[in-house]
Parts: C-alpha cells; structure tokens; sequence
C-alpha cells in the first residue's frame, strides 16, 4: 500500500502518523511551506485523508479529485461537509464507540463540578483563602432531586444516563424522534425538554440542524435553578444568550468543555462565578485518543484492502 498517497492536513497522534507512515506515502499539508503548492503538486495523486478537525468541503475536494476516502479523528463529524463528500463519491469515516465511556465519565465529573463549584473550592484551598478567611462557602445547589434532561440520547447520552440513574436522577430526553425500548420520558421539542427539568445536559452533534438551539427562549424554560452542561458541540448553544442568562440570573450555572469559537472563550464567561470550563478534553485520555486514533488508521487500511470501511458515517448508508 506504500504506493497510496493519503494526505494529513493537521498533525496527528504519533499512533497514527507511525503507522500511516509504515503503510502508505504521507503528505503533511501542516509542514509544506506552501500548502497550495503541495497540493498543485500531489493533489490528483491523494486517495485517502487523515484528519482531525480539519475542515473538508468542495474547495478541498476539488484539489483531490481521485480520493476516496476521508478518516476523520472523533464520533462528531460537523467539520466534514458530507453532502461535498457525497457528490464527489468520498466515503467518510469516524471514531465512534472507542470514546462513549470515556466521554461520559468526564460529562458526569464536569456536572458535579458545576453543581458543587468544586473546581472553585480548590481555588479556594490553593490560594490559602480556607486557612485565611474560613470554609468554602455552602454551594447554592446541590445534585440531589434533580431531573436531568438529556439532548442527544444517543451512544454518549445512554452512557451519561446510566451515570445519572445510579446517582438517583430522573431521566427526560429530547431528539429528531422518540426511540424505541426507551423508558425515559420523551419531549418532541427542547422547549419542553427544557420545561421538564432542571438540570440540561447537552451530548447533540454540532452542524447546522442544530446550531444554537439552546437560546433564549429554551433557558429561560430552564428556569432559576437550571445547570447547562455542554459536552456535545460549542454551535449548540448560542453563547451570547448563555452568558446573558447567567448574568441576568435567568439560569443558574453552567459546565461546558466545548465553546463556539474554540480554542476561544470569551471573557464574559470566565468573569461567571457559578460556571466551570474545560478545555475540550472529553475523550482526552491517552488510551481513549489512542483507540480513536487506531480507528483513523483502520478504516484507511481497511478501505484499501477490503473496499469496506470500519465506521462509516451514518449518511454513507
Ligand atoms: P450519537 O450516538 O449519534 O448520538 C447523537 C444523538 O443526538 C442521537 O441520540 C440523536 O438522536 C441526537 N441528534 C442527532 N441530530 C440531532 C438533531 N439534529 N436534533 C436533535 N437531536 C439530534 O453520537 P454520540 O457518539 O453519542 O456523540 C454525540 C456528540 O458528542 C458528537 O456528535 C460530538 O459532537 C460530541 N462529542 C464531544 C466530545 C467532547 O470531547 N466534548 C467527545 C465525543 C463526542 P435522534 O437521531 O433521535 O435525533
Ligand atoms: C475530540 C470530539 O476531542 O469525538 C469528538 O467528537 O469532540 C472529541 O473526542 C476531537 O475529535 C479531537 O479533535
């Protein structure tokens, strides 16, 4: 297979680039002096891509017409035009599965961190205010009553529900349709679901079907002691709305480990007391990315050998 040209866009693991280097011939777009060139140069010659958040759409595409195939790195897949890979007959890929539990154990950690501000107490201890001034002061909320409403009750969201039912939670959901053989309390739009509960845990995929769903209108249904936790996509939430509800008291805090404009975060929301960030590390164990980044280099070689990949995106059929 040293005779495929795949084409990596970003750097990747060491797990992927050693092996993608010992089976097929490599161009790193990130190291060419001139990336148009590059692609000039080796462009008709690429079948595969290798990538990881990296945007692939026509404009690419047409620079490649002969690939085959884009393996992307993580289940979410919204930097991907899928139509573009369609009409151009790219199949596209994911990692899905290999993450779910690790990405809900950090979504069910970031919760109690939002909801007992316990990244704050640490703060609190380290900066020598306990011996100093006295007790962290009593969180306004606590986890226990509470109804989490899950939108996106898929593979990550079922994991983060089997979480919040052994801490005694009550389950609703929201998504595109109810689901078959789930008990949990179904709402058919997030206004409801937001109605329902307390506490919005948001595991959707990104992508414009979804962008800024969460607005206004769906935190204010959340009410007063509502907690917003994002681990699904930054696009989900309108952000400006977020911020303002949470300075105007409308919601009452928020965790999020995925942002609108990341690596950006703005300001306003760091300056929140009752908000807890993360900096998109959901899956980011080294043995996690290790599964996931096998699963870029085993759907390539797959495709390669066998003309089948391992994990398609749904839209491919
Ligand atoms: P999944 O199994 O496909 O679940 C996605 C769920 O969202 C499904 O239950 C689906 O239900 C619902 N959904 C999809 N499109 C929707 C829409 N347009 N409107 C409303 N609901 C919709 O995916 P997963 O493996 O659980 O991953 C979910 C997402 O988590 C990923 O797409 C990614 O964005 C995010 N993620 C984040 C991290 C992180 O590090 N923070 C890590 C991994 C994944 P219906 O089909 O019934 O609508
Ligand atoms: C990764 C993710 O952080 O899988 C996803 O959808 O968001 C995360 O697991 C991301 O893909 C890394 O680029």
């Amino acid at each position: 297979m040293s005779s495929i040209d795949i084409l990596m866009p970003r750097p990747m693991l060491p797990i992927v680039q050693e092996q993608l280097d010992a089976k097929f011939t490599v161009h790193r777009l990130y190291e060419a002096e001139n990336p148009e060139t590059l692609l000039q140069e080796v462009g008709d010659r690429i079948r595969g891509v290798a990538m990881s958040f990296a945007p692939v759409n026509k404009a690419l595409l047409d620079k490649i017409p002969n690939a085959e195939i884009v393996s992307s790195f993580g289940v979410g897949y919204d930097h991907v035009n899928v139509d573009d890979c369609i009409a151009a007959n790219v199949m596209v890929t994911h990692t899905p599965d290999v993450l779910t539990e690790e990405v809900a154990d950090t979504a069910f950690g970031l919760l109690l961190m939002t909801v007992r501000e316990l990244g704050q107490a640490e703060t609190w201890l380290r900066s020598g205010n306990w011996e100093n001034k006295g007790p962290f002061p009593l969180t306004g909320a606590t986890l226990q009553g509470r109804t989490m409403g899950i939108f996106g009750l898929g593979r990550i969201g079922k994991a983060i529900a089997r979480r919040a039912e052994a801490f005694g939670l009550d389950i609703h959901y929201h998504g595109r349709s109810r689901q078959d053989g789930v008990d949990y309390p179904y709402h058919a739009s997030l206004k409801d679901l937001a109605h329902a509960c307390d506490t919005l845990m948001i595991v959707a995929p990104g992508g414009v079907e979804t962008e800024h769903s969460v607005n206004t209108e769906v935190l204010e249904a959340l009410g007063p002691n509502g907690i917003v936790i994002n681990i699904g996509r930054g696009s989900v939430i309108d952000e400006a709305a977020l911020i303002e509800a949470l300075e105007q008291g409308t919601i009452y805090g928020a965790g999020l480990d995925v942002f609108e404009h990341e690596p950006r975060v703005p300001e306003a929301l760091l300056k929140l007391e009752r908000v807890t960030v993360l900096p998109h590390v959901g899956s980011a164990s080294q043995a996690t990315r290790n599964a996931m980044g096998q699963r870029v280099v085993d759907n390539l070689t797959s495709w390669f050998e066998t003309g089948k990949a391992v994990s398609p995106v749904p839209e491919m059929g």
